[in-house]
């Protein structure tokens, strides 16, 4: 009888380590595993097109579209295509698999192609798409990203940024007028992402962070530093919901360590528009090197 019960002891001790352990692992990991999750977008680049792609922040070709054989007017679908002339995208080889492809997206000190970058000392190469998430609504948000060995770190002194993946604005309306309402607040500034993925070093340690937030009235934060390795992939996943409200909120991992250590509230749009996903190098205050970055494996489930 005493020995049952002692057994019976252990067996109980023993269920609330393993559950422990379970649960605990549970909530460090991103929910791989959801059925009920839908796939808006997905790109691998194994079909050698960016057609699906509906942003470009991109230098465009030097040549001009009719001479690569694009009409403007009616090629709209090709846009990617026509893109993939510029300087800044590439589809190539994945460098530590000869029989993946991925995205190589490089910037250039000259790459300027948004209103303002020149004069702001900015330079930028960026591919996204348009309107994945309108107010109440949830993503989920997962790609990889390679920094390479001889990628070039700014001088830490420097203090500039690097953001290698955003959640901006859409700001268009649905019938294609533009919407100048964003104008209402922040006097007609440029309005920071509201989610980004800001690369940088350390005391010459390459590391990553989320930055969180509206940019007006307090300035968005960076919520957490977590180290990373050049030359090797790294796989990110976010989960956001978005709102101009506190019920909005991001969590987010690399390669299932936590990029936020929970879930962080608080709003993440400006307006009722629609956000858009982008990814590519956006470069602050005069970086004078040329730059790649490679991705890979995009995928928007809702
Ligand atoms: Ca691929
Ligand atoms: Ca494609």
């Amino acid at each position: 009888m005493k020995k049952s019960r002692a057994a019976i002891f252990i067996f109980l001790i023993v269920l609330l380590i393993v559950s422990g352990c379970a649960s605990k692992k549970i909530k460090q990991q991103p929910k791989e595993n959801r059925q009920d999750l839908k796939t808006v977008f997905e790109e691998a680049f194994e079909d050698k097109s960016l057609n699906e792609w509906t942003l470009f922040q991109v230098t465009p070709p030097a040549q001009s579209p009719e001479s690569l054989g694009f009409n403007p007017d009616k090629d709209q679908a090709r846009i990617g295509e026509y893109y993939l002339h510029s300087d800044s995208l590439e589809i190539v080889q994945d460098p530590l698999d000869q029989k993946n492809h991925v995205l190589q997206i490089t910037v250039h000190p000259t790459d300027t192609p948004a209103e303002g970058d020149k004069e702001k000392d900015k330079s930028r190469a960026e591919i996204g798409v348009k309107g994945i998430g309108e107010p109440g609504e949830e993503r989920w948000i997962s790609f990889r990203f390679m920094i390479p060995e001889d990628y070039q770190d700014p001088p830490e002194k420097e203090r500039t940024f690097q953001v290698i993946m955003q959640l901006h604005r859409y700001d268009k309306e649905k019938d294609g007028k533009y919407f100048d309402g964003l104008k209402l607040k922040n006097d007609g500034n440029t309005l920071s992402p509201t989610v980004s993925l800001r690369y940088g070093t350390e005391n010459g340690k390459s590391g990553v962070g989320l930055r969180y937030g509206l940019k007006d009235p307090e300035p968005n934060y960076l919520l957490k530093k977590v180290f990373m390795k050049k030359g090797t992939w790294h796989s990110i996943k976010l989960h956001v919901k978005w709102s101009q409200g506190n019920d909005g909120f991001v969590e987010g991992w690399i390669n299932n360590e936590s990029l936020t250590n929970e879930r962080v509230f608080g709003p993440n749009m400006y307006t009722n528009l629609p956000r858009d996903f982008r990814i590519g190098l956006y470069r602050g205050h005069n970086i004078q090197t040329t730059n790649s970055i490679y991705y890979d494996n995009i995928k928007i489930e809702k």
